[in-house]
């Protein structure tokens, strides 16, 4: 989890001006004191650009263009520029005030964006107080100062790499196996609606291993999916296929998950699987391994064969995903996101900040 606290502001609004026209021969004329413009506002947007909350660490203060001024001959003052700052996809944008904290945003989409501080209202020119009685008003009003927050952003977990495959297969097993996360395990299939997480350490890098829950069978799909599970299963770059060794139809239970991933999520079955066959701790297991080591060649695909509950294998299958993900982030396919350095330049004015 990433979690930082910024303050915003938005633009204070101009003043309101105090002018009269001048005319030939009209020594004075009526009041032609124009408006003062608003403030920018600040918005909070998700962009896929921005991938982590680092730059906030540096930066924590950001304020809007104020208005100008307005002008003689009822010119309205310019408004300011609104200030949009970048963060990453799956970013939680808090309002916090006397320590309370307020979600005002959720920002899982590109582009979804959410306004965290208006600017401040113009203030109004002298032409606006003219009356019978006043017909040289000599009052303006000044621009409103622009609304400021204490916002903190949260980024939450995005899984790398999706475990998908039947109940019981053993993917909680594994994802407890390889991170501290600890999901329950043999749960009832329905009961989870939301991927459990962890981080896997592997060397000096690390990547996030999400366990999706949900992809049962057909009668099931996509039913009672939370927002969540959608959020991490478009965003996977690779695919853990967990298969159970004891099954006698292995190949089928792979070929029928697949397909209802392809129905449930056309784009999810076009990412690159690592097929894996767990359990091969038990004698059951062991007495076929030939055989489905054998099966798994003849269909030319590149099988891992572990037990998530000794690790045997497991260490070599972590560190498979480790290149596969290096691979995949290199060649900037599997994934819409790109490696981009977040380097937002809002723009601030110089001075005090209000
Ligand atoms: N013998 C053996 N049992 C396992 C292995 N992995 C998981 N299990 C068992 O299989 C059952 C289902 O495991 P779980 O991780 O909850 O499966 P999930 O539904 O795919 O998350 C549990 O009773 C686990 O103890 C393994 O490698 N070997
Ligand atoms: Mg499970």
């Amino acid at each position: 989890m990433d979690r930082v606290e910024i303050m915003v502001g938005g633009g204070n609004g101009g003043d309101g001006v105090v002018s009269f026209r001048h005319e030939k021969f009209v020594p004075l004329g009526g009041p032609d004191g124009g408006d003062g413009g608003d403030g920018g506002s600040v918005h909070i947007t998700a962009d896929r650009s921005a991938t982590t909350l680092d730059y906030f660490r540096r930066k924590r203060r950001f304020k809007a263009v104020s208005g100008r001024s307005g002008g003689k001959q009822k010119k309205h003052g310019a408004k300011g520029d609104d200030l949009v700052i970048k963060v990453p996809l799956g970013t939680m944008v808090f309002l916090k005030e006397d320590e309370q904290e307020v979600l005002l945003s959720d920002l899982s989409q590109q582009g979804q964006k959410v306004l965290v501080a208006k600017g401040g209202s113009g203030g109004l020119g002298n032409v606006h107080f003219a009356t019978s009685r006043n017909q040289a008003p000599k009052i303006a009003t000044k621009g409103e100062p622009g609304g400021e927050h204490r916002i903190v952003l949260d980024l939450k977990l995005i899984a790398d790499v999706g475990i998908i495959g039947y109940p019981n297969v053993g993917k909680s097993t594994l994802l407890a196996a390889v991170s501290k996360a600890r999901p329950k395990i043999a749960d009832y299939p329905f009961t989870t609606r939301e991927p459990a997480l962890g981080v896997v350490e592997v060397g000096m890098k690390a990547f996030v291993l999400a366990e999706i829950p949900g992809l049962v069978d057909g009668a099931h799909l996509g039913r009672g999916l939370g927002h969540e599970f959608l959020r991490h299963a478009e965003r996977t770059r690779v695919l853990l296929h967990v298969l159970d060794g004891r099954s006698p139809s292995i190949i089928d239970d792979m070929n029928n998950l697949n397909r209802e991933l392809a129905l449930y999520k056309p784009e999810m079955a076009q990412k690159p699987q690592v097929v894996v066959v767990n359990k091969v701790d038990l004698p059951e297991v062991q007495a076929r391994l030939l055989e489905i080591r054998q099966l798994f060649s003849s269909l030319g695909i590149k099988a891992f064969f572990i037990s998530a509950i000794t690790k045997q294998g497991v260490s070599e299958l972590i560190s498979e995903i480790a290149k596969i993900l290096e691979e995949v982030q290199e060649k900037g396919t599997g994934s819409e996101v790109p490696m981009a350095v977040f380097r937002p330049k809002p723009k601030v004015r110089r001075g005090k900040w209000i």
